[in-house]
């Protein structure tokens, strides 16, 4: 079938299990399907987005499912079962789909979860998968396994190290991601502070952050959803001294101010983070980046030019990047993110993907 690509296509977007769409709950995936959504209407395809109720998303369409979240998919250990709980919001989803999917002419999946890659042979509409996560129980490689094999085209990651965290990862599509840059303003100036942005648990590696806070007396702005309470008391117990400054979980007006005004941002995964959505963000407002040479991260920031790679959860190894912060040209970094990342060239990768599958 020659397919048209001036022709626009029906797409239904179904949104993590994990928490309403504009929580924070969903971490990067939130703000993936936003600017997916967005620049998909805008080149006139028409979408919709199922998501957990009390989902906002700006003036996009949504269509609000009821039902128990999903647990998160970190806290599971690597052979733990599937979970499901009664009347999962995930289940409701997915039924709301399979309903309505002879509307589409692609359902696209945004969540780590075994359903919709088990229901992908179900379906009469075709699903694409948009890995949000790497490697993380043996339930999830195997289901994204069996799908991958079946439908090749249809499973795509973020970055090349989180796709190789599955043994059948390097086969496929990866993406980047893309940010609606013109929300981030480029600061040239900035104080002399530091920067910290992400969901607050434990493999984000916040410690290391506060640690070299705490060691150079330089202010470090937190921002980001506390995800993990007791974490964040352990933190806040252990580095009494730190100069920090947690400001919450902020819409991106306002996150990209305060960041923007950082000499640097600290990137400290203690997992291998798919992509690293905050790294963008910064760039984009001109921040030089300083990140564990780990996952998603290691993939974006060009070591020396927008800012530097570390050895992994090295403290000492963050002081010395810092120490040299002023050889990175902020220009540069807003540069790079205007020409890899912005909502336009992920449109672009990511039109492209569904054209592939749907040919
Ligand atoms: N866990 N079960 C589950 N399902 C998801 O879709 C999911 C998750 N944990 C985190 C998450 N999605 C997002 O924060 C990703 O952007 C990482």
């Amino acid at each position: 079938m020659t397919i048209n690509t001036a022709k626009s296509l029906n797409l239904l977007f179904i949104s993590s299990p994990v928490g309403p769409l504009g929580s924070g709950m969903g971490g990067g995936v939130e703000l993936t399907v936003k600017n997916i959504a967005q620049e998909m209407l805008r080149r006139g395809h028409n979408l919709k987005v199922v998501a957990p109720q009390d989902s906002v998303l700006g003036t996009l369409p949504i269509i609000a499912i009821a039902g128990e979240l999903q647990t998160s998919a970190q806290t599971q250990l690597n052979n733990d079962p599937i979970i499901m709980p009664g009347n999962a919001v995930l289940a409701n989803m997915w039924d709301y789909a399979r309903q309505v999917q002879a509307d589409y002419d692609l359902i696209v999946n945004f969540a780590y979860d075994w359903l919709p890659f088990y229901l992908s042979s179900f379906f009469t509409c075709p699903i694409a998968h948009l890995i949000s996560m790497g490697s993380l129980t043996d339930a999830m490689d195997q289901i994204i396994e069996q799908v991958a094999n079946k439908f090749p085209k249809n499973i795509a990651f973020h970055s090349r190290v989180q796709a190789a965290t599955f043994s059948f990862g390097n086969q496929h599509r990866c993406l980047g991601n893309g940010f609606d840059l013109s929300l981030y303003n480029f600061c040239n100036k900035p104080d002399n502070c530091l920067g910290w942005v992400g969901r607050i648990a434990p493999e984000k590696g916040l410690e290391d952050a506060v640690a070299v806070a705490e060691i150079t007396g330089i202010p470090l702005k937190i921002l980001g959803k506390i995800q993990d309470e007791e974490y964040w008391q352990q933190i806040c117990q252990k580095y009494l001294n730190a100069p920090v400054k947690y400001l919450g979980f902020l819409p991106t007006k306002q996150l990209q101010k305060e960041l923007g005004k950082c000499k640097a941002m600290l990137v400290t995964p203690r997992w291998v983070e798919a992509f690293g959505n905050v790294v963008i963000e910064a760039l984009a407002c001109g921040v030089p980046v300083i990140a564990y040479r780990r996952g998603g991260p290691s993939e974006i920031v060009a070591d020396g030019k927008t800012g530097f790679l570390v050895e992994p959860d090295s403290v000492m190894g963050l002081i010395e990047a810092i120490k040299k912060i002023d050889e990175i040209d902020r220009d540069a970094c807003h540069q790079e993110a205007e020409r890899e990342y912005s909502i336009m060239a992920m449109g672009d990768r990511t039109e492209q993907w569904f054209w592939d599958i749907l040919s």
